[in-house]
């Protein structure tokens, strides 16, 4: 549990939105770096950013209907074009076409839906005149790349990076989550910063500024000094997570399709019973799920993005019990199940129903009664041996399933 923000481990499940100008090129949120775009020529996506069907409502809405209890939302991310109206850039959505603060109007989407209210943030940054032209630059193989770099001041820049994220925390109100990214701690890059990505980002000034404004926020771990949760992005940790020898919450960032900003073409999308599959994993682990959606330039929800959410929305309309507000149990569950606990429930997630009995090891005597969760209906119940307890029942046609069982006493 994070002490200022209970609420963070309790929500179990959240929705990433990466939005920014690579909506327009439909091809994956680095395309101005995969491709080497320099900020010129990407410029035509600013010219022509103009979102008719932005309706931060309708995002809440389909967030909460698929149980999510929070969201983040990129203000800006490593191509440096900000949603908001900041006056320290014309690198601006009020700049665009569009002509909004789209950053206010989600937060109050959000307010209104009772949604908790993340922006991401990136340290990086493609566009600002200062930002050093790295191994990681679109311009890296510029021949010119050298004399594009003098005069390049990364102080100057952390100055811009700072004031920015002053204006998020001071300008719309109470801000729940920050999620920086991220910062560049390889060999590679120290002969470039002399360091760290810390110094570079000023992070420990940077976090204290953050906490300052905003009390009961809470901070992920990419500044490169310890934050309130890891973040560990697109895999599902085995377990718990240590950092510096101390268990950390933590939240699995994940995508729909392997891209974070929209991408047209891609067509890989993850099925909604792996999906499912993950959040429970996560909860079992005593992990949050980020689940990612992308924007189309326009500003809505892709029809496949919305039937993911729809997917998993149905599923949690009948087993959020086994979601919130739970975590890992101390037993270890059979192959291809996972166990959530909350107080004296613990809930079976059987990812498959291979066999007419599944053994619950070490569970022998300790059921009080075994139902299924979504239509309550019992479960038989067997002690196979002094510490093997096995269930007995083939639920209606349904491949995999989740059960209850009650537990006769609350265990810590
Ligand atoms: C990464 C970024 O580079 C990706 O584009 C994405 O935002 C992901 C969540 O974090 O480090």
């Amino acid at each position: 549990m994070i002490a200022q923000a209970p609420w963070f481990t309790e929500s179990r499940f959240g929705m990433f939105v990466h939005w920014g100008l690579y909506a327009l090129p439909a091809r994956h949120e680095w395309v101005m770096n995969r491709e080497r775009i320099p900020a010129e020529e990407y410029e035509k996506y600013f010219q022509h950013f103009n979102p008719d069907l932005y309706d931060p409502r309708e995002w809440a809405r389909a967030a909460k209907d698929a149980g999510m209890k929070y969201v983040v939302l990129t203000t800006k991310h490593h191509e440096g074009f900000c949603l908001w109206d900041s006056a320290l850039t014309d690198y601006k959505s009020t700049k665009t076409p569009s002509g909004q603060d789209l950053v206010a109007q989600y937060v109050e989407a959000l307010r209104e839906f009772g949604l908790k209210v993340g922006f991401y943030h990136s340290l990086i940054d493609w566009h600002h005149p200062d930002f050093t032209i790295d191994g990681f630059h679109p311009e890296r193989d510029n021949p010119e790349a050298e004399k594009l770099n003098e005069g390049r001041d990364m102080a100057r820049y952390r100055e811009y990076l700072h004031g920015q994220v002053r204006e998020l925390l001071s300008n719309y109100g109470q801000i729940d989550y920050l999620f920086f990214d991220f910062s560049y701690t390889s060999e590679d890059h120290k002969h470039i910063w002399g360091g760290k990505g810390r110094d570079a980002w000023g992070s420990v000034e940077l976090l204290k500024m953050v906490r300052e404004l905003q009390p009961g926020i809470i901070v992920n771990d990419r500044l490169d000094i310890p934050g309130d949760f890891a973040t560990p992005e697109q895999y599902q940790p085995s377990g718990t997570m240590v950092v510096d020898g101390i268990e950390v919450p933590w939240e699995a960032c994940q995508t729909l399709n392997g891209s974070w900003g929209y991408d047209r073409d891609n067509l890989d999308y993850k099925s909604v019973d792996l999906l499912v599959r993950m959040l429970v994993d996560g909860v079992s682990k005593d992990g949050n799920l980020l689940l990612n959606v992308g924007p189309t330039a326009r500003g809505n929800f892709d029809p496949r993005a919305v039937e993911s959410l729809r997917g998993i929305g149905d599923w949690m309309k009948l087993h959020t019990r086994a979601i919130y507000g739970a975590g890992p149990a101390a037993w270890t569950a059979p192959a291809d199940a996972r166990y959530t606990r909350r107080g004296d429930r613990l809930y079976v997630h059987l990812f498959a129903w291979p066999f007419e009995y599944v053994h619950l090891p070490e569970l022998a005597g300790k059921v009080e009664y075994a139902q299924l969760l979504n239509d309550a209906s019992e479960v038989a119940m067997l002690e196979i041996a002094p510490d093997r307890a096995a269930i007995n029942t083939t639920p209606g046609g349904q491949p995999a399933g989740t059960l209850t069982l009650k537990l006769p006493v609350q265990r810590p």
